[in-house]
């Protein structure tokens, strides 16, 4: 017999090892967003299980008497109401670390493709106009040598830093406060204003809180430099989205490289996608099998030990 019964918010289909770990322990009642069976099972529900983003609002937090942990299988916890969960003494899980890695690769992967032309020169070299070489055409910009502004130096930050130490990047960061560890990697902290304005390339690495919602506006895009490249590797809602598409409607960025679009996806119709100067790729920030499999592990891991009443191996609140 099962020891506790968890309720799986998840839209789609979780990771493949997901399921079948949490069932070794746990009757599993699955959330549906259009049929409100579960509804019904609550009394019974001792945790949750988050995959993908679901939001996890006070109001459920309440209808579940006896729950004990939310784990989140990810370590941006913006969908889950954490104030809520504090008040509440509900432990949330999340899985810092693991994907540092991988998220800081694909923000490297997404500046070298905006500054280099990438995608742009992939659909030129297929396309029907590409029937003699130029060497005058799809010329961008130079990554190694530039500079590099880092917005948000965690885990995730310090991670892409490292990676631009061995471009001979100069790197800026901004931050809530200095970082001991930005030392290490010859990284100078600013303020956001001189970040923008002294950047080639700016990364955005920083968590979507009340604080940095929003915080790459007109303002903050009218400073940056025309031959900039900027990465979102963190969340779609730390930039003014209309900001963004009035900026790179007139050109005055080289390329906008996105992993996350508020709100993600972007409706099929939007004009963001209909710009060349920007790239948009579907959240791969941590998508590989190994930080996969690693997530997995851990997100299973806190939520077990959340129902035993334990310490949890990474918890957020
Ligand atoms: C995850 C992420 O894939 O961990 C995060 O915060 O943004 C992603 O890389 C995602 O949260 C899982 O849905």
């Amino acid at each position: 017999m099962a020891e506790y019964t968890v309720l799986v918010m998840a839209e789609v289909e979780p990771y493949r090892t997901i399921l079948p770990m949490i069932e070794q322990k746990c009757r599993v009642v699955r959330w549906r967003p259009d049929d409100d069976a579960w509804r019904g099972e609550l009394a019974d529900v001792d945790g949750i299980y988050v995959y993908a983003h679901i939001k996890i609002s006070p109001e459920l937090m309440d209808s579940i008497p006896k729950l004990k942990v939310i784990s989140n299988f990810g370590v941006g916890c913006d969908h889950v109401d954490l104030a809520a969960a504090k008040e509440r003494g509900i432990p949330v899980g999340n899985t810092p670390n693991v994907l540092d890695g991988a998220t800081a690769d694909i923000t490297f992967a997404l500046l070298l493709a905006g500054a280099r032309n990438i995608v742009t020169g992939d659909h030129f070299a297929r396309g029907p106009d590409f029937l003699e070489y130029d060497p005058s055409f799809m010329l961008g910009q130079e990554v190694h040598h530039q500079t590099l502004g880092i917005v948000g130096m965690g885990n995730i930050g310090y991670q892409v830093a490292r990676r631009a130490m061995g471009f001979d990047m100069k790197i800026l960061y901004h931050n809530r406060k200095p970082s001991p560890r930005a030392e290490e990697v010859g990284a100078r902290y600013v303020a956001l204003e001189e970040l923008l304005a002294e950047s080639d390339f700016v990364a955005l690495n920083m968590p979507l809180t009340d604080e940095t919602k929003g915080m790459i506006g007109a303002r903050e895009l009218g400073l940056m430099k025309e031959s900039a490249v900027l990465v979102n590797a963190a969340r779609g809602g730390v930039i003014d989205h209309d900001a963004l598409l009035e900026t790179m409607r007139v050109g005055k960025l080289h390329c906008a490289a996105l992993d996350v679009t508020e709100p993600e996806p972007l409706p099929r119709n939007h004009p963001l996608l209909e710009l060349d100067n920007i790239i948009v790729i579907p959240h791969l920030g941590s998508a590989t099998e190994q930080t996969r499999q690693a997530m997995s592990s851990r997100s299973v891991e806190n939520l077990l030990a959340g129902l035993a009443g334990e310490e949890l191996l990474s918890r957020i609140v």
